[in-house]
């Protein structure tokens, strides 16, 4: 018999339906919240038939587990622990142990992808066309990649993943990838996923209008409060504001929060690493502690939501020789302009500022992360250079 415990998201079942394509009625499977997995590893150590296969995927154990299972491991039971987590790599001291977060090609592996390897490597699975166009999915679901591919179908399953139940969703990857020669979403999936495509949009630009920003610790955080589609909301918003260093997500009910970034210096694994949680660079979560609670929900409760840059503008324009112009809540305002080729200025309420930038994006980061700033609508912009005519006399 075989056992498996792995992730209860997409990169996690992935491995569960691989198992059952390899296993078939030999395995049983059940999937973990990261918090649920040690409880269950404790479960199967002290009441589990001893000659079962355990293998672990998606997810690491505590300390205390990890030495249970070398010592079953060294008692001559057979467990096999598969992740991809950069802060599992400790695991790879032990002969049970396989961490590998990027292939020798440079690739970001997966759970899935990690699994699959195994199993065809060790015999217990014939590979197909299929099977490996859907752990490739998987993967590049699970590291994100399918977005810099813009790989639709990776997204479209991750979405199915969501639209129907965890055993739905086995039993139906089984049953295709058994029986066909190349992956494939049938008619009626495709529809369901058009009709989640468009809500999801309407979801992202109402929390668009909810986010707030605020220093925490040495960064600048936006944060929002959402129960769904963490995904796509922290890549959404991280690319609409790429002032902000990552998006924190606030699951309340759950007791839970999400960190995504967009940005290659920030590292939001050792941010939520920080309170006790883990995860990836760009994708991290934690529990909502009093501490974490304290600092991302009580103390930034008051805060007002962030303005939205103004998108309509034919003049007031973002990158241009002629200048940009921003003002935030207290009515201060920003002329943010290039001074010389590799020089941009600010003047802030018409007087300079002694500060000056490299780019305009970097003068942008200033004004939004210190000020909170955006964009000005054409008439406010209008308005200014009027009043600034008169004020120096041009006219
Ligand atoms: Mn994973």
């Amino acid at each position: 018999m075989y056992r498996v415990l792995s992730h209860n998201d997409l990169d996690g079942v992935g491995c569960g339906i691989l198992a059952k394509l390899a296993f078939g009625e030999q395995v049983k499977v059940r999937y973990n919240s990261i918090a649920g997995l040690n409880h269950e590893v404790e479960w199967f150590l002290e009441n589990g038939d001893k000659q079962t296969f355990l293998f672990i995927t998606d997810l690491s154990v505590n300390e205390e587990n990890e030495n249970r299972l070398d010592d079953f491991h060294r008692a001559g039971g057979k467990v096999q622990l598969l992740d991809h987590h950069k802060t599992a790599l400790h695991f790879n001291d032990y002969e049970w142990g396989h961490i590998v977060v990027e292939d020798e090609e440079g690739k970001l592996t997966s759970a899935t992808s990690l699994f699959y390897e195994y199993l065809v490597k060790n015999e217990m699975m014939e590979p197909s066309n299929a099977i490996a166009e859907f752990v490739e999915l998987v993967r590049q679901y699970d590291t994100w990649e399918w977005e810099r591919n813009d790989n639709q179908a990776a997204q479209r399953l991750n979405a199915l993943f969501f639209l129907v139940s965890i055993d739905e969703f086995e039993d139906k990857m089984v049953e295709r990838l058994k029986n066909s020669d190349h992956f494939f979403f049938d008619e009626f999936e495709e529809k369901i996923l058009d009709m989640e495509e468009d809500k999801i949009e309407r979801y992202i630009r109402r929390k668009r209008r909810e986010l707030v920003q605020a220093p925490i610790g040495e960064h600048v955080a936006g944060i929002v409060y959402a129960e769904s589609y963490h995904s796509e909301l922290g890549n959404e918003l991280g690319k609409e504001y790429p002032h902000l260093d990552y998006i924190a997500i606030l699951n309340i009910g759950g007791k839970r929060m999400g960190f995504r970034t967009i940005h290659d210096h920030v590292d939001v694994s050792e941010i939520a690493g920080q309170y006790g949680g883990g995860g990836h660079a760009k994708a991290s979560g934690c529990s909502l502690n009093e501490e974490t609670y304290r600092q991302f929900v009580t103390e930034t409760f008051h805060l007002e939501p962030l303005r939205e840059d103004a998108k309509r503008n034919r003049y007031n324009l973002k990158d241009t020789s002629f200048g940009s112009l921003y003002e935030n809540r207290m009515e201060e305002t920003f002329f943010l302009y290039p001074e010389d080729e590799n020089r941009w200025a600010v003047e802030h309420n018409g007087v300079k500022m002694e500060q000056t930038f490299t780019t305009f994006q970097e003068g942008e980061n200033y004004l939004k992360r210190n000020y909170s700033a955006w964009l000005v609508r054409d008439e406010v912009f209008v308005q200014y250079l009027m009043d600034y005519m008169v004020k120096t006399k041009r006219v």
